[in-house]
């Protein structure tokens, strides 16, 4: 028979046993047949199935500034959208996967009742929109402007009246036909008057965009299309699940 103090000292001899075989597995990595990354499947080079997939090195960084609100499309799929309607007025940073030709089709609100075009009811306010991407793409007047929303009508506050131009239904879609809409007008900084965010992100070249009227147009959609001829993807993989419905209706 073991005695009580022979059995701990046993009990103690196996746990060390075990603990010893356990730091050995560790040291060595994943036992055989593990999954080991060989130099093929290291970040950007292709698998053994000779599938290529982005990596983030592939993305780049997108700053939106919107005076109230935005909705970013990117060819023709739905891909920020500002999280804070109003105040405070905040930044909007996202990592995109860009592919040319890109188009782009944001649609800006500033802060206006629908009834009347006014804020805090009898104030005329104004809107703003900028937004640079990593690629060096910016906002500025070649990007196409147009107005869905005008009021209060000739700046009446005491009696004031609005007047709405239908959106249309692909306005995001990257063959919708933009060519007659109006270019949009730049306007200076210390006219949008952009709050303590806008100075901490990288705007740099970026020009504050609207239509012509940044006081009264108060619904104003965006469209550009960056071209690179002769790009291709580094990639060779596309997504397979359907987000086009998106936002779903
Ligand atoms: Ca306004
Ligand atoms: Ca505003």
């Amino acid at each position: 028979m073991f005695s009580l103090k022979s059995l701990k000292f046993l009990s103690g001899i196996l746990a060390l046993v075990f603990l010893v075989s356990v730091l050995a597995v560790a040291q060595d990595g994943p036992p055989p047949g593990g999954k080991k990354r060989g130099a093929a499947g290291r970040k950007g080079g292709p698998d053994e199935k000779g599938l290529i997939k982005p990596a983030m090195s592939d993305t780049i960084k997108v700053n939106i500034y919107a005076d109230n609100w935005f909705v970013l499309y990117i060819n023709g799929r739905l891909t920020a959208v500002d999280s804070i309607p109003f105040t405070p007025h905040n930044v909007i940073s996202v990592d995109i996967l860009p592919e040319y030709p890109m188009t782009i089709a944001v649609m800006a609100k500033d802060n206006a009742d629908p009834k009347t075009g006014l804020e805090y009811g009898d104030h005329i306010g104004d809107g703003g929109f900028i937004i640079k991407f990593g690629d060096g793409t910016v906002s500025n007047s070649t990007w196409k402007a147009k107005n869905f929303f005008k009021g209060p009508l000739n700046a009446d506050t005491k009696h004031p009246q609005v007047e709405y131009t239908p959106i249309p239904d692909n306005w995001w879609a990257v063959d919708f036909d933009d060519h007659a809409w109006p270019q949009a007008t730049e306007f200076s900084e210390s006219r949008v008057n952009p709050k303590e965010s806008f100075y901490a992100s990288d705007f740099k070249g970026a020009a504050f965009i609207w239509s012509v009227d940044l006081d009264l147009d108060n619904t104003v959609i965006f469209r550009t299309r960056v071209e690179k001829p002769g790009w291709k993807p580094r990639w060779n993989t596309k997504p397979d699940l359907d987000v086009s419905a998106a936002p779903w209706r």
